[in-house]
């Protein structure tokens, strides 16, 4: 280090010093806080992965977030809008934990209270999760603890090395081994704590759970599909969403982990009996299959948020029915294993729709991300209405409970909306002059689709050709030939749903009761 042997002052003397003196207490706070975090992952094995200081804060930060932010986030950042925010919050720790570690050189308490605030918001954020229980805490209690042992010894050990008494040059380098040995040995044991946590938190239990499921034949398969159901011209989308690309929208940072040999499904409130039902109960009741559209009320006009599959599962209506539907029950008040809580209509599950307790999609065991090992799914609404995930718990109520997305000021029915979409071509792309397809999707649950129309630069609306309907559940492709001329042109679409009534041409936001408007996009024709 230049200028130790010429200076006799203990204190960082000019901006040198002091940056030298920040960097030293930076990275005793970046030690502190990886250390800290280390031990949180590690605890966090045995009391769940969602109990994990970051995965704790992140999701009371999603829970408390207004409305228009989470709409911003799934809209900007769609499903990685979860890698942003655990970022954002790992970033924001980190920094915090930096400015601890140059506050604790100076005034170590000082230091240690910001470590202590930070640990204090993730035991907070963990304990008033909505499925917090009485070792929620832990982790963030542990990683507290870890931090501040951590910050205490590292700055003890770096100021002892620079107090005036031990100014001597071979005190020095002995002393600025032992703190880069102990900054070392720091480092391993978060690498390694919080790398143990992670894979414990993972286990492969759950992917072994999903593997042993057979999903017996369905006493009641799906109508068979239609001679032309489907169009295939490139970049449109099938008929069958693949489950890898089924669009996915939750709440959960990390996902619910319930072995199937674990579930119960409990049936209660305003009931005649409660019932409870493990998951081989569920299997040995009569299964249906059916093709099912599903679609985000955050979806924006022209979205992704919308995708089809074939379900299996149990008819909701029967299940209730035979709990014994009370008078007066209004509303299915359904709660996910991440807490989730969805309310859909009961008059609107028992009115003979395809309400499913599902178990399976597309030919396999409900995907993880998916709600394995049962999710609901009633047609006619958006998922935030009735398609509750890693469902455990149904409750027959009234309207006087409120769930997640009614308290936050959604529309308390929530009926998917109609909407039609342009795939091809894309917005903005260019296409050669001459016999252009102009193709996508139309979706209007439970009620079907009649027809799709295009504009071309303001015209005229022109009928497109629409794939044979599967069921008024599920969407229809519809696909025009379009002879186009050079230039750059605006290709407008709206679709009428099976009753005739067409979308709204006045746009209206995600908020609160899902978008509308015409999708319209701008593309350039070359010769
Ligand atoms: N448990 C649980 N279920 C949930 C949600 C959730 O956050 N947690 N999100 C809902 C919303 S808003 C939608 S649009 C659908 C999406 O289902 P998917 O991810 O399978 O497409 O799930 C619904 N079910
Ligand atoms: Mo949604």
């Amino acid at each position: 280090m230049p200028g130790v042997t010429t200076t006799k002052e203990p204190r960082p003397r000019g901006w040198t010093g002091r940056l030298a003196r920040i960097g030293s207490g930076a990275l005793l706070g970046l030690l502190a806080t990886a250390a800290a975090l280390g031990v949180g992952e590690l605890v966090a094995a045995f009391t769940g992965a969602a109990t994990a200081p970051g995965t704790a804060v992140g999701t009371a930060l999603i829970n408390l977030a207004p409305h228009e932010l989470k709409d911003f986030a799934v809209q900007r950042f769609g499903t990685n809008d979860k890698v942003v925010l655990v970022g954002g919050v790992l970033l924001a720790l980190v920094l915090l934990g930096m400015a601890a570690g140059v506050l604790a050189l100076r005034r170590l308490w000082a230091g240690i209270a910001v470590v202590v605030a930070l640990g204090v918001a993730g035991m907070v954020a963990a304990a008033t999760a909505p499925v917090a229980g009485p070792t929620s805490v832990l982790p963030s209690l542990a990683a507290l603890l870890a931090g501040v042992a951590t910050l205490v010894v590292l700055v003890r050990l770096r100021n002892g090395r620079t107090e005036p008494s031990t100014t001597d040059s071979p005190h020095q380098t002995t002393g600025r081994r032992t703190v880069l040995l102990a900054g070392g040995a720091v480092a391993g044991f978060a690498v390694l704590s919080g790398g143990a946590g992670r894979l414990l938190q993972g286990g492969g239990s759950l992917a072994r759970s999903r593997a042993r499921v057979r999903i017996p034949a369905p006493a009641s398969p799906a109508p068979a599909l239609p001679a032309g159901y489907q169009f295939r011209d490139p970049g449109l989308v099938p008929f069958f969403t693949p489950n890898a690309g089924f669009y996915r929208v939750d709440t959960a940072l990390v996902l619910p982990r319930v072995p199937a040999e674990q579930w119960s499904l409990r049936i209660h409130g305003m009931a005649a009996r409660e019932i409870e039902l493990s998951f081989d109960d569920l299997l040995a009741r009569p299964l249906v299959e059916r093709d099912l559209t599903l679609s985000c009320v955050s979806n924006e006009v022209g979205g992704p948020y919308v995708s089809t599959a074939r379900f299996v599962g149990v008819p909701l209506a029967s299940l209730l029915r035979e709990a014994g539907i009370r008078p007066g029950a209004e509303q299915l008040v359904s709660t996910g294993a991440d807490g989730m809580t969805i309310g859909s209509p009961t008059e609107l599950i028992l009115d003979g729709r395809n309400a499913l307790l599902a178990v399976a999609m597309n030919g396999e065991p409900l995907p993880v991300e998916h709600g394995f090992p049962a999710r609901l799914i009633v047609p006619g609404l958006f998922g935030y209405a009735s398609a509750t995930k890693w469902v455990t718990d149904l409750n027959l109520t009234t309207y006087a409970t409120q769930p997640y997305w009614i308290q936050r000021g959604y529309d308390r029915t929530g009926p998917a909306k109609t909407g039609s979409r342009i795939d091809v071509p894309k917005p903005l792309s260019r296409v050669r002059a001459g016999e252009v397809v102009v193709a996508g999707v139309a979706y209007a649950q439970h009620r079907g689709i009649s027809a799709v129309q295009l504009s071309f630069d303001g015209g005229p609306w022109q009928d497109a050709d629409l794939t044979t309907q599967v069921t008024p559940d599920t969407w229809r492709q519809w696909r025009y030939r379009w002879s186009a001329a050079p230039g750059t042109h605006r290709i407008q679409v709206r679709a009428a749903d099976g009753a005739g009534r067409l979308q709204p041409e006045t746009r209206a936001p995600v908020f609160p009761s899902g978008a509308d408007g015409w999708e319209s996009i701008v593309v350039t024709v070359t010769t």
